[in-house]
């Protein structure tokens, strides 16, 4: 009778509960939910929430939520945060080998990033994070960035002077400070409010982040340097990743892989969107000739310790 009881009683408990997912993940970016890698992280999300059956929830944290970008990746150290996904800005201080991808007129076009992304160098640089309590999981797009500023910007002697804001990374702030701009490194939450009140002049990054975040309002040149390819590069917490099972780590890894080509494309639609949108909204958009630029950066690489030539040889060899 007792048996029937308890056995009752569990039944009614257990039918009373809805599906739970067992196992949860927290995954945080620092950009807005217009940004393509906010479409990638909920097509990533429906993935693997269909192909484990409910067992796998993906939780998108977009706008910062989980902390600026270096504040995740520690989260990502610490088990706090279980995914994120980052610009290059924070990550040289993870993984110093990646400095190679962050140096100006690296690449010549999207195809030769993918190329060196998709393949060996890519996933070498993604393996570096193991030993740092990081696995990394797939190459992302931020974009192409751009500067913007408070005046036309076409050659490099207009930078002179001009407090710019680049992100806390020692290749970019090295390639602007050549250039003869004064680089203020900042974390990405304070650089509107920062443009408005004057305490920097100029800042660069892709076109949706820049659509995505206004800054029109406080910005009136876009000139389309392309100066630097920015990837957003999508990591997990080795933390994490080592409790999942073979089952449910190439369930995630498979749907992130599909979600690179969801993402790309998406990015590339939002870009051409974005820039039209940037025009109507007043931004005077400048082609620049950017031969003088490659000129003043040629031997920026050589005087970046953390870049190793061969790795460069190799990225240059897939052009
Ligand atoms: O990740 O900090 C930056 O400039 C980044 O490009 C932006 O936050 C998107």
């Amino acid at each position: 009778m007792l048996r029937r009881l308890i056995c009752a009683a569990f039944l009614a408990t257990a039918l009373a509960q809805p599906a739970i997912a067992e196992t949860v993940i927290k995954a945080g970016h620092g950009t807005t939910t217009g940004h393509p890698t906010h479409f990638a992280l909920e097509h990533f999300a429906k993935l693997v929430g269909e192909r484990s059956n409910g067992d796998i929830k993906i939780e998108v944290y977009p706008d910062r939520q989980l902390g600026e970008e270096r504040e995740m990746v520690e989260g990502l150290q610490f088990g706090s945060v279980d995914m994120a996904v980052v610009s290059t800005g924070p990550l040289l201080a993870f993984s110093p080998d990646l400095a190679v991808v962050d140096l100006p007129f690296l690449f010549k076009d999207s195809d030769h990033v993918y190329r060196v992304l998709d393949g060996d160098v890519g996933s070498e640089l993604l393996q570096t994070f193991d030993s740092r309590g990081i696995h990394g999981l797939a190459w992302w797009e931020n974009g192409w960035r751009h500067l913007t500023a408070k005046k036309d910007i076409s050659k490099p002697e207009d930078l002179s002077g001009l407090k710019l804001r680049t992100m806390q990374n020692p290749v970019h702030m090295a390639a602007f400070e050549k250039l003869g701009a004064s680089a203020v490194p900042m974390v990405w939450g304070e650089v509107f409010t920062s443009l408005g009140q004057g305490v920097i002049d100029a800042q660069e990054n892709p076109i949706t982040v820049i659509y995505v975040n206004a800054l029109w309002e406080v910005q009136s040149h876009l000139m389309l340097t392309g100066h630097v390819y920015g990837p957003h590069v999508a990591l997990f917490s080795k933390m994490k990743w080592d409790s999942l099972t073979p089952e449910q780590q190439s369930i995630i890894s498979e749907a992130a892989k599909e979600a690179t080509t969801f993402q790309r494309e998406k990015s590339a639609e939002l870009e051409a969107d974005y820039l039209a949108k940037l025009k109507e909204n007043g931004m005077t958009v400048v082609e620049v000739d950017t031969t003088p630029f490659r000129d003043a950066l040629r031997d920026l690489a050589a005087s970046q310790q953390n870049i190793k030539p061969e790795m460069l040889e190799r990225i240059n060899a897939a052009a």
